[in-house]
């Protein structure tokens, strides 16, 4: 079968020490030359075998000779040569379609054949797209590249590595070279060639490396560059503080386009970022999304070393780069910003994005052990949870051991491609732990449930905290096994007061602190705390020490004092989600309120008490999504979860009541400022949940403020929460709102893009025909990746209520336009199809008409690689 499997893997039989590459570039028609200098491993057998996809061969020469027909054959795009010997040079010449590559994957064209420009995409497999190549990252080669072309449609030509060397050609060309002195996999090539414009910076190494950065956009976009050159240059010296990394090429160029199928990527000294991660001023951007941009940019920066300068063995490996890149990023958006914020909106992430997959026919481990496409596997699993295994990692290690162990593990394998084990393997040896327990969590897919019962002993005065674990089943993996799983844990008191921790076993040195770490690494598991003054209530998981779904039968009132008093921002958070979360059963099952007031009083007296931080306090006011409430379901009705989600908020809003709100909304919006400063994002961020509340229990009130919010705004944060709202409450102001929006922005792509998303969170009786005239629009492609996902991937992820229909027609929409993009770009469209994860739960009705759509499009013969393989996965 066409199944790739880990199990398999072998070291490659040749490899390329160097490679000489040319491009005389051009929009429709490109000629790349390629020269290998080969290396054989004296131990294999195996032919020389190149990858190769749409390429068309112009010449093929071994040594200096051309190569006679019954040299090489292709087929199944691999070409495979006869003759070559260890230190062969083997040249070829291609030629390739850029501006006809819809698939934005290998050259391509990004904006109009008139003003667009050239670049490239590689990873995973886009090289193949370019050149002959063992296309795969384990092959580390030295990259000289020369770029040709005509000087007044492309002036500027970059790839990766350091300048050496431009001229003047005949015929109004020119030419540039790039060497790049380290050796690197071929996924992390890239070039790019136009009419761009830069800004820079000079940037000084702690050691006192000089380089230059650049920052590059199309002319209209220049102008929104300067936040993410500011995140850059934080991000430098952030990695040079915290992990001792400094960047190591005389350049650093990063390149925004409209044109990408992915955030970002990290290419040796040419990073590429999609426009949406790059650029943001105020008037277009919201705080979220300057937050997105400087993660971005950091993440990307930080793969420099986690990813480049140790780069993964083979595609298994891939959360080796990126979940310790989420992880870095995480840590530095932490530092950057408020630490328990930045774990909140993670936490959320992973429940709303990386919990469904787990629980669904799409599970795979963070380390999958086998894939048909290696695109479909760039998940919240191998990102999120991959980030969540070395949270865990470093909780064990402690700061300092944590250093200690990536000091080694980059050392130790720098310049080489690695695996997990390196990875445990080097982080252990520094701290002379054992780590490899924890590679089970790599290759065991599924949420484990942590189930906690505790028992107080009046007369002994002790507590006793008995632990279990269980991790359902997941598609090819029946059975699991116990994982270690870190609980962090403290105790309170009834007075909300944290209690001195004495463990039975313990040295006594360990003992008197009021938080500490217990590991459960068996199927359960009791653990005795003494000299214990009363019956407490623990808080458990803190900090969200380990990615499971923790069941334990609090109390409403024990979750409420848990609300009010933790001293951590994000397990106050916390405890009021699971308390959100009972309250929501009670509304459901309509037999008891105990939760509901129990949350709502809590929430109504912190929303009075003033040392509460604004943006924690309209976090503390967000109940979980529909997307994780519906988790918590056996049989899924979206239309029901999405009433009694918003019965939640009526009762919060009448509990905390109308003067209340309106008098914290009047003063929250006698801040207009549109600065960025962590508090003027609180006032905007609680502002608008403020007004969301208010939406609930008097539409018609909020619907004016909101217009006149709309109408004054001096940011998009505030502009966009304002239509946000009209929207949602299809209010009769909406229309006029959207219309001057569009006209405002109408060249503006980005903000366009939330023109389109905003309108796909009208009520669900109302949502499927504005999709559907919006598909109209003159300013909808089905070839741009972020519009795409602005209309239906934000309709179908973030809208349930408005997708699934119990008709179906939400589904048969999405199943034939899957159809029309897989055509034109199968990675997004295998992205997108993943929005039908979840199906199997839903109630009869729609359950048969989502499976009808499904295996219809499961029948088309014509489906890409990458959507046939999510849609055959989906199937069972
Ligand atoms: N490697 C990219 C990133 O996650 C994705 N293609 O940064
Ligand atoms: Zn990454």
């Amino acid at each position: 079968s066409s199944l790739i499997r880990l199990s398999d893997y072998r070291a490659p039989a040749w490899r390329v020490g160097k490679i000489e590459l040319a491009f005389d570039l051009g929009i429709d028609a490109t000629e790349v030359t390629s020269r290998l200098h080969l290396q054989r491993d004296p131990t294999q057998e195996e032919s020389l075998r190149l990858d190769g996809e749409g390429l068309e061969l112009l010449s093929i020469s071994l040594d200096g000779h051309a190569l006679s027909d019954d040299a090489w054959r292709y087929a199944d795009n691999v070409l495979e040569v006869d003759g070559a010997r260890d230190g062969s040079v083997l040249e070829t010449r291609v030629r390739v379609q850029p501006a006809a590559n819809t698939a934005l994957e290998g050259l391509y064209l990004s904006g109009s054949r008139e003003a667009g420009f050239l670049l490239t995409q590689c990873e995973a497999e886009g090289f193949r797209h370019i050149t002959f190549f063992p296309d795969r990252p384990d092959v580390l080669t030295s990259y000289t590249v020369t770029l040709r072309a005509d000087r007044e449609r492309f002036p500027v030509l970059l790839a990766g590595g350091n300048p050496d060397g431009s001229g003047e050609l005949e015929g109004g060309r020119h030419w540039a070279r790039f060497v790049d002195p380290h050796p690197k996999p071929s996924y992390l090539f890239a070039l790019v060639a136009g009419r761009l414009q830069k800004i820079t910076h000079d940037y000084t190494t702690h050691s006192g490396r000089k380089v230059q950065l650049l920052i590059w956009a199309e002319p209209d976009a220049i102008g929104q560059c300067g936040y993410a050159m500011d995140a850059l240059v934080r991000s430098m010296r952030w990695d040079e503080d915290t992990y001792g990394r400094e960047y190591d090429l005389d350049v650093f160029h990063v390149v925004a386009t409209h044109d990408f199928n992915m955030g970002a990527m990290e290419n040796k000294g040419l990073n590429i970022f999609n426009a949406k991660y790059l650029l943001a001023d105020p008037d277009s951007s919201t705080d979220d999304e300057y937050r997105a941009v400087e993660a971005v940019v950091a993440h990307e920066y930080f793969h420099n070393w986690s990813g480049n300068r140790v780069t993964c063995r083979d595609w298994f490996q891939l959360s080796l780069k990126e979940g310790l890149t989420v992880f870095r990023e995480q840590q530095f958006s932490a530092d950057m910003n408020s630490a328990p914020l930045k774990r909140i909106e993670d936490v959320a992430l992973l429940r709303r994005a990386q919990f469904p997959e787990d629980a669904g026919p799409l599970a795979h481990p963070v380390r999958p052990a086998q894939y048909s496409e290696i695109n479909n596997f760039y998940t919240a699993t191998v990102y999120e949870k991959g980030s969540e295994l070395v949270r865990m990692v470093a909780g064990h290690l402690g700061r300092e051991g944590f250093r200690r162990g990536m000091d080694l593990y980059f050392s130790r394998n720098d310049g080489r491609a690695a695996t997990l084990e390196d990875f445990l393997g080097a982080l252990g040896e520094a701290n002379h732990i054992d780590l490899m327990p924890y590679l089970a969590w790599y290759a065991q897919a599924g949420t484990p449930r942590l189930t906690a019962r505790g028992h107080y002993d009046a007369a002994h005065r002790s507590f006793t905290l008995t632990l279990s674990q269980h991790t359902p089943p997941t598609p090819h993996q029946p059975t699991k096994q116990p994982l270690p799983i870190p609980v962090k844990l403290a105790l309170f008191d009834r007075e909300g007061r944290m209690m001195p921790l004495h463990v039975a076993g313990d040295g006594a040195e360990a003992s008197g602190g009021t938080e500490r770490v217990i590991v459960l690494d068996r199927a359960e598991q009791s653990f005795v705390f003494q000299q214990v003054a009363s019956a407490p209530v623990p808080s458990l998981l803190r900090g969200f020490s380990a990615p499971v779904i923790l069941e334990c039968d609090y109390s409403p009132e024990e979750l409420a004092l848990l609300l009010r008093h933790d001293v951590d921002g994000f397990n106050r958070w916390e405890a009021g989600q699971q308390l959100a979360a009972r309250a929501f059963d009670n509304l459901r099952d309509g037999n008891a309120t105990q939760a509901l007031d129990a949350w709502c009083d809590a929430l109504a007296a912190l929303f009075g008490a003033t040392a509460i931080d604004d943006a924690l306090l309209a976090d503390l006011l967000t109940p979980p999504s529909e997307i994780e409430l519906a988790e918590r379901e056996r049989v899924v009705d979206p239309s029901h979860v999405h009433a009694l989600r918003l019965k939640l908020q009526e009762h919060l809003a009448l509990r905390i009541g109308r003067e209340t709100l309106q008098q914290r909304y009047d003063a929250l919006a006698e801040h207009t400022s549109a600065q960025l400063d962590a508090l003027s994002q609180a006032h905007r961020r609680l502002k608008r949940r403020v007004l969301d509340l208010m939406a609930s229990i008097d539409p018609w009130h909020a619907h004016t403020l909101a217009t006149l919010q709309y109408d004054n705004a001096p940011s998009m944060t505030d502009r966009l929460a304002a239509l946000a709202v009209l929207v949602r409450g299809n209010a009769a102001q909406a229309h006029a709102a959207l219309l001057h929006f569009r006209e405002r922005y109408a060249d503006n792509p980005l903000a366009m893009d939330k023109w389109f998303s905003v309108q796909t969170q009208l009520p669900a009786d109302a949502v499927i025909e504005r999709v559907q005239s919006l598909e109209q629009d003159a300013a909808f492609t089905l070839k741009n990746p972020n519009r795409v996902n602005a209309l239906f991937g934000a309709w179908a992820r973030g809208n349930p209520d408005g997708f699934h229909r119990p008709d179906g027609t939400g589904y048969q929409l999405l199943a034939t336009r899957l159809q029309q993009l897989d055509a034109l770009n199968p990675q997004v469209a295998a992205r997108l199809a993943t929005a039908f994860n979840g199906w199997q739960r839903l109630e009869p009705t729609r359950h048969a008409a989502a499976r009808a759509a499904i295996d219809a499009l499961a029948a088309q013969t014509q489906l890409s690689r990458n959507l046939g393989e999510i849609v055959r996965s989906m199937q069972h």
